[in-house]
């Protein structure tokens, strides 16, 4: 009994240690405050951000975004995330691991001459080793196509 006790407890250690380091505690940023993703329109600035994507407690990729409306007012601005993971998925060739898009989720929309903090979350999946956004910033017009900022694409393995 005891030796199966002290086996249990060594296997505990070795599990606390293997997810120790399968939880990062830094996150992914991409860009900054000073040095900003820019979404334009026909030249001209309408949005700005930057933010990081970060595996929050092995249970869920985690976008947070902070959103300026440079052009204050008017049309509003939003973020999108598309959450990828790599994994085996239908279009991935020879039965392999690919990114696999899973889903689209949006900020609420500001137009405020402010930075506008939000977050969005999708559960990991438990078959894959890994997850990727790819995060925007768009205008959002009522009468017209919405012009969007060039994708981030921050990762992290898990
Ligand atoms: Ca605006």
């Amino acid at each position: 009994m005891k030796r199966v006790i002290t086996m249990i407890a060594a296997s505990m250690a070795i599990l606390g240690l293997t997810l120790g380091a399968a939880a990062p505690a830094m996150a992914v940023a991409w860009k900054s405050k000073t040095d900003p993703l820019f979404g334009y329109e026909d030249g001209d600035k309408f949005g700005k951000a930057y933010g990081n994507y970060y595996n929050d407690g092995n249970v869920s990729a985690m976008s947070t975004s902070y959103q300026y409306d440079i052009q204050a007012g008017g049309n509003n601005v939003r973020m999108e995330t598309d959450f990828y993971f790599y994994e085996v998925g239908a279009g991935c060739t020879g039965g392999g691991a690919c990114w696999v898009f899973d889903v689209s989720k949006q900020t609420p929309e500001s137009n405020d001459a402010a930075w506008i903090k939000a977050s969005r979350a999708r559960n990991l999946h438990g078959k894959a080793t890994g997850t990727r956004g790819g995060i925007n910033i768009c205008e959002i017009q009522a009468w017209h196509p919405d012009p969007c900022s060039a994708h981030a694409w921050p990762s992290f393995s898990y």
